[in-house]
């Protein structure tokens, strides 16, 4: 790789921040079964823990995404907690999940529910939620709902539809002014006949309705399969409503894989428009790159240092796409020439200078290699691993 390359890529990283989910170190598993693992965290204490071990090898995930239910037992009250926790264990709190899914009462929907008194107890939760961000020094409330129905005509759609306005509007009228709201979507599962976010178009509209703080979040294991993710990134980004991403990977449905360990060409894609983006407009887009994935047979926190040394290779592979070229050849309408482009940085290695990049901030060339040699897993395996073996709730 030539000097301007290796520039490209260094100029990418400096930037490049990745967003650790609390969930993703707990033990989870299918409606199967789950295989418990003796290391998985249990407490936000451990979660923290763990986390700031990916961050201390990576030196590039400080925040952790935050699950309120699973997170804040005590609802705001934990937050204080939760605060010092992280500090102890270097990281900061990062964005603030509301949990409008476990609850009973959240049978039939929430922020789509028929009953308006259930309608409420979701807006207070959301409400609560914010609070806790607050507190938490957090920009990010991001939104996932499960909202939907499982059979042909047992839900009006469109009062759903009318009922998410309203709610996600009176939601953002507690935003404070920094803060923003994320709207993520998600086409089937666990509703599998119509999910009232079902797509980025439904995701975009209702933001929009919600207000200026309101952005898109994309999870990137929420599309059908061949869906043209590439292309929503980049129509979100035209549209200066892109928020956020949910990493992940995905063969058949909402599989929370790592990152690109079933298609790397499919997250290139979405970094190059992002590159692409930026370089034809000059402008910085402002987005939260967040993991969400969970692992059922791997360990936890190599999967975590899997994915984040994964997005920062195919983001690198994506700073050093040659953009002026690129432009002339689409223009140009010299189809191999503008294919070549984005097949040559795809295929070129970019991890030598990935780890030059990370020499050069003291951290370990190796983030996994690093990970076995520190005795970190030993440790916490003998700290939890009787815990772990009568524990079988998911995710905390
Ligand atoms: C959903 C969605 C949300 C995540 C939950 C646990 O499928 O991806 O972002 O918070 O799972
Ligand atoms: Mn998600
Ligand atoms: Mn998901």
């Amino acid at each position: 790789m030539d000097a301007r390359k290796a520039a490209g890529v260094f100029q990418a990283l400096e930037k490049f921040r990745i967003e650790l989910p609390s969930w993703g170190f707990a033990n989870t598993g299918t409606r199967f079964g789950k295989f418990l693992q003796p290391a998985a965290a249990s407490t936000a204490e451990e979660k923290f823990s763990d986390a700031g071990q990916v961050h201390l090898l990576t030196g590039v995930c400080p925040t952790v995404a935050l699950h309120v239910l699973w997170d804040f037992p005590r609802g705001v009250a934990s937050a204080d907690e939760i605060k010092k926790l992280a500090s102890e264990h270097r990281v900061q709190p990062g964005s603030i999940n509301p949990n409008l899914f476990q609850d009973q009462h959240y049978k039939y929907g929430s922020f789509g529910n028929p009953d308006p008194a259930i309608r409420e107890v979701a807006l207070q939760h959301t409400r609560d939620s914010i609070k806790i961000a607050t507190r938490l020094e957090s920009r990010d409330i991001s939104m996932w709902f499960a909202d939907g129905s499982n059979y042909p005509g047992t839900a009006n759609i469109r009062k759903r539809k009318h009922w998410f306005e309203e709610g996600l509007k009176t939601t953002h009228a507690s935003l404070s002014p920094g803060q923003r709201l994320l709207v993520e979507y998600k086409p089937f599962e666990p509703a599998f006949y119509h999910t009232d976010i079902a797509d980025w178009g439904m995701a975009l509209l209702l933001a929009r309705t919600a207000g200026p703080q309101a952005k898109v979040l994309v999870d990137t294991g929420h599309h059908y399969s061949a869906q043209n993710i590439e292309q929503i990134v980049a129509w979100l980004l035209a549209e200066e409503m892109l928020g956020g991403f949910h990493f992940n990977d995905r063969r058949y449905a909402d599989d929370d894989l790592t990152l690109g360990s079933i298609d790397p060409y499919q997250v290139f894609r979405i970094f190059h428009e992002i590159r692409y983006f930026k370089w034809e407009t000059g402008k910085q887009p402002d987005i939260a790159y967040m993991i969400d994935q969970s692992h059922n047979l791997k360990g936890k926190i190599e999967a975590m240092i899997q994915t984040v040394t994964m997005a920062q290779m195919l983001f690198s592979k994506a700073a050093i796409v040659d953009y002026p070229e690129l432009a002339k050849a689409q223009q140009a309408c010299d189809l191999v020439r503008a294919e070549s482009l984005l097949q040559d940085a795809f295929a070129t290695d970019v991890r030598p200078a990935i780890q030059e990049w990370r020499d050069s901030k003291g951290l370990p060339k190796d983030p996994m290699m690093a990970f076995r040699q520190s005795g970190y897993l030993e440790q916490i395996t003998k700290q939890r691993a009787a815990r772990n073996s009568q524990n079988v709730s998911s995710y905390a």
